[in-house]
């Protein structure tokens, strides 16, 4: 493989691609493809109740921490940004990390590289990687695919086999819920924690599956349970958490790792709670008992459909599992497919009915899509059944589908997936207010449990019931009373109970605090239905710095910059 001349010496520059996303242009930004997670693809429905935040480009992390050459990473910039950084540093290298909607703006990067800094050599990694002739659709010189800093590594002539040190991550940042965004203070917010990349099942849409080797294979950073361990007790001391958002595609799957981690969390007295993804199938590897225990108080699970022949289904009776989950105090996003092969009109509202019936904490929906680069995309290719002149911008599975459906048109499957959206709203009520039943059903089954870190993690997650959650169900049970007035007794009835369990504290917070949030979230409503977004801060950190620091060495591109440039380590969050 080709070494860069300047090999360690080589200054880099890792960026994500350029914003504002939330709004149609022409370099491929969507209104209805946000930079927000849930508020993309979750709880899009929710009005001011859906739970907005915003996620760092945790690839580019992972590299720069694991690489020694004097590095930037620059997330989120504007073009204007972009500009300003590639003028005023003299970079070797410059890396832009994207995702195929992304691809537009990855060619305009790559156009601006060229005019404005000639001597870099660029290099593309992330999903984008996999879309098939891209080479001749960018001006690159290096398109990475798969894991991606053994690949830097490799390029810079270090090490690619050295253990992986792991960034210190804040999962979410800019948090806003109900009209108010809420403080970001240290150890509030979960850190991002992540073992690995690809996922063994091989689920025949799956990209991320696809992209790291496909049916059983996966790149692990931490093999074991000791590596992990270590790995988060670092996190905790650095960020002061006690919760992690561990990104890895099915983290249950790997028991054996788990149930060392669980040991340790154990011997180290460690009351940490955890999000996970995982599939049904890893999930019933364990008792519920063993799951709590090990901090896992939130899982990502994928439903699909009823009528799916997945693997990772075989045997679960997903609403079961569900409902025991939750009594369990583990709150659960389910994750539902909007247009499989079986789909029709006929039955696809009883498909969404059933996925709905669920009453999952919180619920994705997304159009089956063929995405480039996996055997779903390839399948539907030679059955020659892919749309033509559908622009990449738009196959994010949140619009209309990319390819002709046996029975359900295009136009179809965007109405389908919104109104899976909007029921499982009407029908369930807010998220939040789902979250609060699950926390209030794992308080009342572990406060008394033996094992006193899980007492402690209850006790600790479940201050914010008699506060804030309280006062945000009092807000919710009235907001509902117009929309469904079954869910606005039911949360009113939760209410009650978290009363009867929390007293008078809770009942303050309701009543006082509540009738605020109502007002905040109505407010908010009016400000969605003017068109307002949100758009995450744009954020550049150095690292190695001092050795590749340079003055300026040309004019700046454009005039202002939206951010400050900080040493290592350090966040500058500067939008508006
Ligand atoms: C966090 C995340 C997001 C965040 C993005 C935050 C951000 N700053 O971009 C949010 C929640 C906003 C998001 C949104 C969307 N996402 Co998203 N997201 C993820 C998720 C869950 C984790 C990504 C991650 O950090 N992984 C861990 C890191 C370490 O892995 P990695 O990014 O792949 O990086 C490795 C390599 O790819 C490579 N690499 C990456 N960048 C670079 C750069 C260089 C220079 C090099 C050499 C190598 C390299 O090296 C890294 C280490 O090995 C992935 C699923 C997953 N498990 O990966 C989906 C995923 C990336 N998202 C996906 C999609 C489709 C979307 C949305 C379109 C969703 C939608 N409509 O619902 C939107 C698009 C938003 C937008 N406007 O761009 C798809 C991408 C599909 C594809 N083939 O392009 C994925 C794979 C999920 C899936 N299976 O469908 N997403
Ligand atoms: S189990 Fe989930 S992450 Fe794994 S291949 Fe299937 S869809 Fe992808």
């Amino acid at each position: 493989m080709e070494v860069h001349p300047k090999g360690s010496r080589a200054r880099v520059l890792l960026t994500s691609v350029f914003g504002p996303y939330a709004q149609d242009d022409e370099f491929g930004s969507r209104a209805i493809n946000p930079m927000e997670l849930y508020h993309n693809q979750v709880t899009r429905a929710q009005g001011g109740f859906s739970l907005r935040m915003f996620h760092r480009s945790w690839g580019i992390m992972m590299i720069q921490q694991n690489i020694s050459a004097p590095c930037t990473v620059l997330d989120f910039p504007t073009r204007e940004d972009f500009a300003r950084e590639i003028t005023e540093n003299d970079y070797d290298v410059i890396g832009i990390t994207a995702i195929i909607v992304n691809l537009g703006k990855v060619r305009e990067m790559c156009r601006m590289v060229r005019k404005l800094s000639p001597n870099s050599a660029i290099v593309i990694g992330g999903h984008v990687a996999a879309t098939p002739g891209l080479d001749h659709m960018i001006d690159a010189d290096h398109i990475v695919r798969g894991e991606g800093i053994s690949w830097m590594r490799q390029y810079l002539g270090e090490d690619p086999e050295k253990p992986i040190r792991h960034p210190n991550i804040v999962s979410g940042l800019k948090t806003r819920i109900m009209g108010i965004e809420l403080p970001e203070k240290k150890g509030g917010t979960a850190a991002t924690i992540i073992p690995s990349v690809g996922c063994p099942m091989g689920c025949n849409f799956c990209t991320t599956s696809a992209f790291f080797g496909g049916k059983g294979k996966f790149t692990n950073f931490y093999e074991t349970g000791a590596e992990l361990y270590k790995v988060m007790c670092q996190a905790e001391k650095a960020l002061g958490v006690q919760t992690f958002f561990v990104m890895d595609e099915n983290f249950l799957l790997h028991k054996k790792r788990a149930l060392e981690l669980l040991d340790l969390m154990k011997a180290g007295n460690k009351a940490w709670g955890m999000a996970v993804f995982a599939s049904a199938n890893a999930i019933r590897q364990y008792k519920p008992e063993e799951l709590v225990e090990l901090g896992v108080s939130w899982i990502w699970m994928g439903l699909e459909s009823p009528r799916s022949s997945y693997v990772k289904l075989k045997g679960t009776d997903s609403h079961a599992l569900t409902h025991e989950l939750r009594e369990h105090g583990i709150r659960v996003q389910g994750s539902t497919i909007i247009g499989l092969e079986h789909h029709t009109p006929d039955n696809i509202r009883e498909e969404i009915e059933y996925a709905v019936e669920h009453n999952t904490d919180f619920h994705q929906f997304m159009l089956y899509t063929p995405v480039p680069g996996t055997p779903l995309h390839k399948q539907i290719s030679e059955e020659g059944r892919m749309l033509e002149g559908i622009d990449y911008a738009d196959i994010h599975g949140q619009d209309k589908f990319n390819f002709r459906h046996a029975a359900i048109s295009r136009d179809d499957s965007k109405r389908f997936l919104d109104w899976a959206f909007w029921r499982d709203f009407e029908r369930n009520g807010p998220s939040l207010a789902r979250m609060c039943q699950t926390m209030l059903q794992g308080w009342r089954r572990y406060k008394n449990y033996p094992d006193l870190r899980v007492r402690e993690r209850f006790e600790r997650e479940n201050t914010k019931l008699r506060t804030a959650y309280s006062a945000a169900l009092w807000a919710a049970e009235h907001y509902f009373e117009k929309i469904n007035k079954d869910v606005s007794r039911q949360i009113r009835e939760l209410r009650r109970e978290i009363a009867k369990e929390f007293g008078v504290t809770a009942r303050v917070a309701a009543n006082v605090v509540g009738p605020v949030l109502l007002w905040a979230t109505r407010r908010e409503d009016r400000r969605l239905a003017r068109g307002v977004t949100y758009e995450p801060p744009t954020i550049l950190e150095r690292r190695n710095w001092e050795t590749g620091k340079r003055a300026p060495q040309r004019e700046t591109a454009t005039a202002g910059s939206r951010f400050s440039p900080l040493a290592s380590g350090a966040t500058a969050a500067a939008n508006d």
